[in-house]
Order: structure tokens, then sequence, then C-alpha cells
């Protein structure tokens, strides 16, 4: 199905290797974006938020409503439990349910976009594929339940070898954190580039990827006004 409709928001997607800034920059772009007048919104997959020290504090004080759609839910609630190690769920029924906490949001985010908010999503249906391939899930299995997700105007993956990021602290201590596995992930992450992708160096700092995250945006903005929103991933 096509959603027909003009001066739409557009839908960015910040992905990315373990420690690499997504969610650092996805709330620098949202202030910045709000600054210069533009509506724009924040939604996170897994709904959940990571203090500078680099545990899970859960929903970020100022962005109640942007964490909404996820964590708050049964099923986020859920992927909680599993990412803190608090529960253990079968590879492929976790994996069903991080698609399904992205369905949820669906309803939320067409109607973000058709009111002309751009939305910044922290990691979508690529870090769902990734990380459950590299456990070793088949991977066209693994595309299956998120096909015909609202599509991404804009995937910048946000790009930094795994020895960088370990070195950014907190790395060790949740389900994944291993260096084979984020190699795996990250080559997964390159199997599944397409035409909306923008890789971008995250080695550089906060303020320099910030610059360059905010001038991909603005031209997708742009781009993204008069294009019809399409709810056709992967299909
Ligand atoms: N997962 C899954 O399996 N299936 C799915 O469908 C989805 C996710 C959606 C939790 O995700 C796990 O869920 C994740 C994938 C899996 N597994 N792991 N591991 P999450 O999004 O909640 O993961 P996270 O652990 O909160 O995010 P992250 O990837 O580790 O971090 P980040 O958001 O990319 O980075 P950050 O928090 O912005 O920054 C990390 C630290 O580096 C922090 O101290 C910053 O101050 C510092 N930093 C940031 N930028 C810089 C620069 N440029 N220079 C130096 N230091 C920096
Ligand atoms: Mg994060």
């Amino acid at each position: 199905r096509i959603l027909n409709n003009l001066g739409r928001g557009a839908l960015i997607v910040i992905e990315g290797c373990d420690r690499a800034g997504k969610s650092t920059q996805c709330m620098k772009l949202v202030d910045r974006l709000e600054d210069q007048g533009i509506k724009a919104r924040l939604l996170k997959f897994p709904g959940m938020f990571r203090s500078p020290s680099g545990s899970r504090i859960g929903q970020h004080p100022d962005m109640s409503f942007a964490y909404q759609p996820d964590r708050s839910t049964s099923i986020g609630q859920m992927i909680n439990a599993y990412l803190t190690n608090a529960k253990d769920i079968e590879d492929h029924a976790i994996h069903l349910l991080f698609s399904a906490n992205r369905w949820e949001a669906m309803t939320h985010l067409k109607s973000l976009l058709i009111a002309g908010t751009t939305v910044i999503i922290d990691r979508y249906a690529y870090s769902g594929v990734a990380f459950s391939a590299a456990k070793g899930l088949d991977l066209k299995w693994c595309k299956q339940p998120d096909v015909g997700l609202v599509t991404p105007d804009l995937v910048l993956f946000l790009d930094l070898p795994v020895e960088e990021a370990e070195k950014r602290g907190g790395f060790g201590g949740e389900r994944y954190e291993t260096k084979a596995f984020q190699k795996k992930v990250r080559d997964i992450f390159m199997d599944l580039r397409d035409r909306s992708w923008k890789i971008l160096d995250a080695r550089v700092s906060i303020d320099e990827l910030h610059a360059r995250v905010l001038e991909e945006v603005m031209r997708t903005i742009e781009n993204s006004k008069a294009l019809q929103i399409r709810e056709d991933l992967w299909k």
C-alpha cells in the first residue's frame, strides 16, 4: 500500500556498530532540527536510553514522548528483560519480538510523517537482521517479518572499528558485546546496504560527525517532501 501525500516529514534511520555514537547523534540531531524550526521526533528500537556512564537508565526524562511506542509496551518490556539478561528467549522468538516492536510503532510513525514531522529512528530493521543473522539464523528468514515496514528516506550508517568501539567504555557487559560477534554484525550490515544508505566514518569527534549527519539529513528532508511515503521495505 502506498500513502499519497505531499509536504511530509522525512524518515531518517541511524544505524551502526555498537558505541558508534548513534544515540548521541540522534539526540543532537533532533535538538538541532527543532532549533531550526523543523518539526522532528526521535524514536528508538528497542526503546532504551543509555546514560553517559554506559548503564541503562530507562526512559530519558526529556523524551518520554519520543520513547513511548517501544519500551513502554509489553513487547518492549520483554525485549528489555532479554537484553539485560533477566530473561532468556529463544533466538527466533526474540527476533520476532524486535520486529513486532517496530510494527506496533508504525501507525504512530506514519501519522507523524503525514503531519510533516521528520522522524529520526535510532536503529531499525537492519539492526534486527544483523544481530539475529550473526547468531546464525538464516538471513532470508530474518528479513521476512520486517518486509513492508515504512521504508527510510535515508539510512546513515555510523561506521566505527570494533577496536575503537571498545575504547569508548561500557563494552562487554551485555549480550552480543564480544569482538568476534561485533565483526560478524558489521559484515551483515554491509550486506544489507541499499540505495538509501550513506556510510559515515564515526571515528571523528561528536561535533564533526554531527555536521556530516546534519548535511545529509537537511538534503533528505528537502528531497523527500514531494515523495510518497513508501511501505515497502525489502519488498
Ligand atoms: N537489537 C537487536 O538484536 N535487534 C533489533 O531489532 C534491534 C536491536 C533494534 C540494544 O540496542 C541491543 O539490541 C543492541 C542491538 C540489539 N545490541 N547490542 N549490543 P541499543 O540501541 O539499546 O544499543 P546501545 O547499546 O544503547 O547503543 P550502542 O549501539 O552501544 O551505542 P550508540 O548509541 O551507538 O553510542 P552512544 O551511546 O551515542 O555513545 C557511546 C559512548 O561513546 C558514549 O560514552 C558517548 O559519549 C561516546 N561517544 C559518542 N560519540 C563519540 C565520538 N564521536 N567520539 C568519542 N566518543 C563518542
Ligand atoms: Mg544507543
